[in-house]
């Protein structure tokens, strides 16, 4: 494609996925499968691949994410971004109404749901995004315009090119994309989020925007900070016109005529709100025209024009019948609290996460207590105190010994959660076959939790290498197996032995390695080998990996039950080196030639990278050729790149490209 044409379709493809991505987040109307949008986005990330000169900071290929330079540089807010007062009663409400009227008596309100998340100001020159920024204190706050730009619902672009306009808004995490962090949080052993507003707060606040991207972010925009080109005299007016502009807009606001309308919608916003897919923690009442909102003017903490009504947390009382410990893939100990049910805040409640034995000290639960529970975040069930000791009862404490196996268990020094560190222990050996077998893992179809509990009861299964052992002669010693679900089963792990390094990585089930892990841990080392003989130094140089990540890698692999464990993986035929597989496009049709000693990577590891990104590495240069990518000391291909034109990269700018 030569340049004017790519340039063409590279601006009609930004437009398309922008009028997609609209249709799908503002109007709630999506007109293409994520499958057709998703190849869009290649084809256009392939354009700008070819053609650096065609990427645009509106592109939505910026979405994906990456490290920033001005990733939390502080930003001073030119209009202060305002806190609101509070009413935690309908009294206060009808006081805060009296005070407006004394100075705007025909006031009308805006009445909107009170999104529980933070608070951040867009901004946008000629209708492109060019800044995003945190709250903070109001005046100061950070940049985190890497981070804003892979929330989908943020327009990277305007549908008018207004010259100035500074928007806010609420980014939170909707209640089902936090459900599924925080059970991948505690599968995973790591500390879970508390509710949705720390888990989106935590998410805009990482270094690597990839994380951010991953974490299913939202917005719902409020308010114009400030506008140039266009004058607007009200709330209801701002809104209408900010929807236009492609932003998603506060839902449910009404305007309504008197406080007494006002309280009924703050009523209906409250019987509705937790059957809302995201969490609001009130209600906001705003003075609707800018007129009057002048007038009443602001103190030096809130504007007088607008209040916030907060819902009261719903809670209960109820009985600790028992605590159940469970032991997890990682063989920690959670305790959970089996309660006599109550509803609360929409559903039957009867169990509720204790947590660790810390959260019991500290509360001093027993078993007996009359106690007082409520929804963390809304969603997740959790005793908040005790309201009365059983008689009789003592402080409760975790079993010295795992539940599953008898064998002690163990505290960390600076960890909340106790251990079971038995390798053998049924309830870890269990939980740890499931996860070898599931679709992140080795994906071997049939190897259900059932079908897994059974063959391990059966005494078929200590550990994952023994499913490589089975025969159709024992699986049909159980009950409900024939010849043909045998037969299945054992296609399916035959099938598994070619999955390559990356699924049996993820599979081991290695602590704070996760299937992002595994991968990056796969490409960099391309073999077990490599991967058992690395150093703590080595594998965090990994980008990506934290220094946790790291140490929990060689501890797995300094295990003798690890080394026992792939050698009998490996003389069973399962395979221990990298598959290339093709994910992302962007390098689809290109040739890249290595010539020299690059900096920090081998030429096995670049030739890698390329071919997973769909390219190719050839070894001679020649006119095709798509660019040189040159370390130290390049000799004659170099000079045969720079007689030919062919653009020649450094493995800076190469990584660039990658990531
Ligand atoms: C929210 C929300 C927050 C603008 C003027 C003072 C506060 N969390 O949903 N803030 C505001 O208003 C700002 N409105 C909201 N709906």
């Amino acid at each position: 494609m030569d340049f004017q044409t790519a340039e063409k379709r590279a601006a009609e493809l930004r437009d398309l996925l922008n009028y997609y991505s609209r249709k799908y987040y503002v109007d709630d109307d999506p007109v293409v499968e994520d499958s057709e949008y998703d190849r869009l986005q290649r084809e256009l990330l392939s354009i700008e691949q070819t053609y650096p000169a065609l990427r645009t900071s509106d592109s939505p290929t910026s979405r994906v994410g990456g490290f920033a330079d001005s990733l939390f540089t502080p930003v001073t807010h030119e209009v202060r971004m305002e806190s609101l007062q509070d009413a935690f009663s309908e009294d206060e409400l009808l006081d805060f109404d009296r005070r407006v009227r004394e100075s705007a008596p025909q006031a009308r309100y805006v009445v909107e749901p009170k999104i529980d998340g933070l608070s951040v100001s867009l901004e946008y020159e000629n209708g492109v995004f060019v800044r995003g920024s945190t709250r903070g204190d109001g005046d100061v706050g950070e940049d985190v315009t890497a981070n804003l730009r892979t929330v989908r619902a943020i327009p990277l672009r305007l549908t008018r090119a207004l010259p100035f306009l500074e928007v806010r808004g609420e980014v939170y995490m909707p209640k089902e994309s936090f459900a599924s962090l925080v059970q991948a949080q505690e599968e995973a052993g790591d500390k879970p989020f508390k509710n949705p507003r720390n888990a989106a707060a935590g998410s805009l606040r990482q270094k690597n925007a990839q994380i951010t991207a991953s974490r299913k972010l939202d917005i719902f925009v409020f308010n114009i900070q400030r506008i140039e080109g266009e004058t607007l005299s009200s709330h209801k007016q701002s809104l209408d016109f900010l929807r236009e502009l492609g932003f998603r807009t506060i839902p449910e606001y009404t305007r309504v005529d008197s406080i007494g309308e006002a309280v009924e919608r703050v009523r209906a916003i409250g019987q509705k709100r937790r059957g809302l897919p995201y969490d609001i923690d009130g209600a906001v009442l705003k003075v609707d025209d800018f007129g009057s909102r002048a007038l009443l003017g602001s103190t030096a903490k809130f504007p007088k024009w607008a209040v916030a009504f907060k819902y009261p947390p719903e809670e209960k009382q109820t009985t600790l019948l028992d605590v159940e410990v469970a032991v997890g893939r990682t063989g920690v100990l959670t305790p959970t609290a089996i309660l006599e049910p109550v509803l609360l805040a929409g559903t039957t409640v009867g169990r509720a996460t204790l947590h660790n034995q810390d959260f019991i000290t500290e509360r001093d639960i027993r078993i007996g207590d009359t106690v007082t529970v409520r929804k963390a975040g809304d969603i997740i069930p959790e005793v908040v105190k005790v309201n009365a000791h059983a008689a009789e009862s003592e402080p409760y404490r975790l079993p010295n010994r795992c539940p599953s196996c008898g064998a002690a268990v163990l505290r960390e020094a600076d960890e909340a959660a106790v251990r079971c560190v038995n390798p053998e222990c049924p309830a870890q050996l269990l939980r740890n076959l499931i996860h070898f077998c599931s679709r992140g893992g080795m994906d071997m179809e049939g190897f259900g939790d059932a079908v897994l509990e059974r063959l391990v009861e059966n005494g078929f299964l200590h550990t994952a290498a023994d499913l490589y052992r089975l025969d159709a002669q024992s699986i049909q010693t159980i009950d409900g197996f024939r010849e043909k679900s045998a037969a299945n089963l054992l296609d399916a792990v035959e099938k598994s032995k070619q999955n390559g390094l990356e699924k049996l990585l993820a599979a081991l089930g290695i602590r704070h390695v996760g299937e992002k892990g595994a991968k990056l841990l796969a490409a960099h080392f391309g073999s077990m080998d490599a991967v058992q003989a690395a150093s703590v130094e080595q594998i965090s140089a990994i980008d990506g990996f934290g220094g946790i990540m790291a140490q929990s890698v060689f501890d797995f692999f300094a295990l003798p039950e690890t080394a026992d464990l792939i050698d009998r993986l490996r003389e069973s035929g399962v395979r221990m080196s990298a598959v290339q597989t093709v994910e992302d496009h962007r390098f689809a049709g290109l040739t890249f030639v290595l010539t020299g000693t690059l900096p920090t990577m081998t030429r096995a590891e670049a030739t890698q990278i390329i071919e997973r990104l769909g390219g190719k590495a050839s070894s001679s240069v020649s006119k095709k050729t798509s660019y040189v990518l040159a370390g130290e000391e390049a000799g004659s291909k170099l000079t045969k790149a720079q007689a030919l034109g062919v653009p020649i990269l450094g493995e800076a700018e190469f990584l660039e490209m990658c990531q």
